[in-house]
C-alpha cells in the first residue's frame, strides 16, 4: 500500500510539472484596428462612451483596464474651459500608470502618434511613459475674423487614428490601440497571454 501512495504522489508531481510547464505564448505585435485573432482582447464600448466636457475647472477621467486583469492601464483626462463666450480651451491627455507607455511622435514626445488602420504596434516604435497630448486647442473668438482655433496633436479632427499603448504585465510586454473619436470612447484591444 506505501508503495501504492508513493506512485500516486509520484504521478501527481508529474501532472503538476506538465502544468507548470504550460508555456504561455505573447504576441510579440498588434496592427491598428485588428480585433480578431488568438491572444488579441477586444472591446468595444457600446454605445460610445463621451467623456463629457466639464463647463467648470475640474477635468474628465477615465480610468482604463485594456486587458481586465483589474489593473488600470491608463488614464484619459479631458479638460474643457470656457471665458466669457469669446475663448475656450480644450485638451485630451492620455497617461500610463506604473510601466506602461504610449506610442509618441519621436521629435515631440508629448504628441501620441496618429497610427492609421493596419499599422503595426510593437516593440520597434517610440514609446513614452507619461503624460501624452491627443489634442489641445485654443479657440478665440473676433468681430472680425470669427473662431480661431490654434490646435495641437491630431485627435481634435480625428479621421480614422488610433492610439499604440504598451502594458507590462508579468514582465512581459503587451500591445494594443485604442480608438477615439475626439474626447469619444469607441473601442480597443490588446494583445494578452496565449497558450500554445
Ligand atoms: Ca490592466
Amino acid at each position: 500500500m506505501k508503495k501504492l501512495f508513493t506512485f500516486l504522489a509520484f504521478i501527481t508531481f508529474i501532472l503538476s510539472c506538465d502544468k507548470k510547464d504550460d508555456k504561455y505564448e505573447y504576441l510579440p505585435f498588434i496592427t491598428a484596428g485588428q480585433v480578431d485573432g488568438t491572444g488579441i482582447n477586444y472591446t468595444d464600448i457600446v454605445p460610445d462612451e463621451e467623456l463629457i466636457k466639464n463647463y467648470g475647472y475640474g477635468d474628465t477621467t477615465k480610468n482604463l483596464d485594456l486587458n481586465n486583469d483589474g489593473i488600470d492601464d491608463f488614464q484619459l483626462t479631458h479638460y474643457f474651459f470656457a471665458s466669457m463666450q469669446s475663448q475656450h480651451d480644450e485638451s485630451l491627455k492620455i497617461t500610463a500608470f506604473g510601466m506602461n507607455s504610449v506610442c509618441t511622435i519621436l521629435s515631440e514626445n508629448k504628441l501620441a502618434y496618429p497610427l492609421k488602420y493596419m499599422d503595426t504596434i510593437s516593440a520597434d516604435i517610440n514609446w513614452a511613459d507619461s503624460t501624452v497630448i491627443l489634442y489641445s486647442v485654443s479657440s478665440h473668438w473676433s468681430m472680425s475674423t470669427g473662431w480661431n482655433d490654434i490646435v495641437t496633436g491630431y485627435w481634435y479632427d480625428n479621421d480614422s487614428i488610433y492610439i499604440g499603448v504598451s502594458i507590462i504585465k508579468d514582465n512581459k510586454q503587451l500591445f494594443g490601440w485604442i480608438d477615439m473619436k475626439r474626447n469619444i470612447l469607441c473601442q480597443y484591444a490588446v494583445t494578452v497571454p496565449y497558450l500554445e
